[in-house]
């Protein structure tokens, strides 16, 4: 019979020598920090490592596949920059930026095939953008005129959930759709799903709630979170005592850490997984270990909560830094491709602003005339009762932005 003080920390051994709170979130802190168990094939200084496991999911990733990479990257950054400054100029309620988790997002949004279908959380406008949903399709739901403008079955990409950890369950019941269905398989219309989340998240019981149902239907989802180390200003050690991708083995399935601002590598490491999935094997858990470098939105201050030392040593490991390095190094890519991309960017900026100023304020009556397909005497009879209201003033201007978390 085994010991039922096994899941004790090793050391000290002595059981009167229990490790203080100190010394245990201090281990936590180092592991967090990487290491053998990370998953790297482009270091922090641009330099293409080999990784016997991995490299075979990137084969194909030559100059001209980086260089879209790196484009990918640039421009999802501009409009991120861009969609902070339009808040803070008062055309936007609330953006949640995702500054510095680029690679986390770029890499598994390149990862999905056409068919596969997405969950994310608020914050994947990366992933978003690799489904091809134009940035100002975003802008509705941070004006607070729609919830979304893309239709999710044909982008294959679900609408934003703000509620924490809930698009878990939504993806596990699609993945066990597909797998009822027979979707899943060797052929090259095999799916796979993959659902997006914070290591906030995993304290919520939706993504508990998720795993289990997801480990016993063999459900062909890659649960996929981007630990950027911060759910607020809840740090991670007060979400775990273990690092979090080592949770996928008491449900029964793989987990995996992958260098979050490592684009190369969370491409391959995607790969697999959805491969793994679109075979029978999944679930996986892959976290991306990668940084917040902005604040949690645009209604939070972090130098509230957390040290600037931190964001430096982060800042060294840019995930569009390392990409642009390697390029030049490696593949002798010269500054007019760059000018390109930063003039690409531009265009694209400038295209976003312009869309976001322009947005007419939506109908008073939307939020009535969109509640049911077919209608309801109530929801009519207060609509009718609002409209009424709304004449009753003499001008009616857009409606106010304001704030929020
Ligand atoms: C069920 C629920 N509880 C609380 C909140 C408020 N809230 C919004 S974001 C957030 C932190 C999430 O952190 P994490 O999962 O790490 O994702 P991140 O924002 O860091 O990407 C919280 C608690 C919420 N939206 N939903
Ligand atoms: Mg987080």
């Amino acid at each position: 019979m085994s010991d039922p003080h096994d899941w004790a920390p090793s050391t000290p051994s002595a059981p009167d020598q229990h490790p203080s709170r100190e010394h245990v979130l201090a281990g936590l802190k180092a592991t967090d920090e990487g290491g053998a168990d990370l998953v790297q094939l482009l270091t922090p200084e641009g330099e293409r490592v080999a990784d016997p496991r991995f490299d075979q999911f990137a084969t194909d990733l030559d100059s001209a596949a980086l260089q879209g990479l790196y484009r990918d990257m640039v421009l999802v950054r501009r409009f991120d920059r861009e969609g902070n400054a339009l808040q803070r100029q008062g055309q936007l309620g609330i953006w949640v930026p995702l500054l510095g988790q680029e690679a986390a997002q770029i890499g598994a949004g390149r990862a999905l095939q056409p068919q596969d279908m997405a969950f994310p959380s608020y914050r994947e406008h990366g992933v978003a953008w690799t489904r091809g949903i134009d940035p100002t399709e975003l802008l509705g739901i941070f004006r607070g005129t729609d919830h979304g403008a893309w239709d999710p079955k044909d982008a294959r990409f679900h609408l934003y959930t703000i509620v924490i950890g809930n698009q878990c369950l939504n993806a596990t019941g699609y993945a066990m759709g597909q797998r009822f269905e027979s979707k899943v398989g060797e052929g090259p219309e095999a799916e796979a799903t993959i659902c997006f989340f914070g290591d906030g998240a995993t304290s919520q019981g939706d993504v508990h709630e998720g795993f289990v149902w997801a480990a016993v239907y063999d459900a062909p989802v890659v649960f996929y979170f981007q630990n950027n180390q911060w759910a607020i200003s809840e740090p991670t050690e007060r979400q775990t005592r273990v690092p979090l991708y080592k949770r996928a083995a008491g449900y029964g399935f793989p987990g995996i850490r992958v260098d979050g601002n490592d684009v190369l590598a969370c491409l391959a490491v995607t790969r697999w997984a959805l491969e793994e999935c679109r075979t029978g094997n999944g679930p996986v858990l892959v976290e991306a270990f990668t940084y917040r470098m902005d604040a949690h939105t645009t209604s939070d201050d972090p130098t509230r909560y957390r040290l600037a030392d931190e964001l430096e040593l982060w800042k060294l490991k840019d995930p569009i830094e390392r990409v642009r390095v390697n390029l030049v190094r490696e593949h002798g890519i010269g500054q007019e491709f760059f000018s390109g991309v930063q003039a690409e960017s531009d265009a694209l900026a400038a295209r976003f602003r312009e869309y976001c100023v322009n947005m007419p304020p939506p109908a008073p009556d939307r939020m009535f005339s969109q509640v049911y397909a077919e209608g309801s005497t109530t929801v009519d009879a207060q609509r009718q009762e609002y409209l009424a209201y709304h004449e009753s003033f003499e001008s009616h201007g857009s409606p106010a932005v304001g704030g929020g978390r």
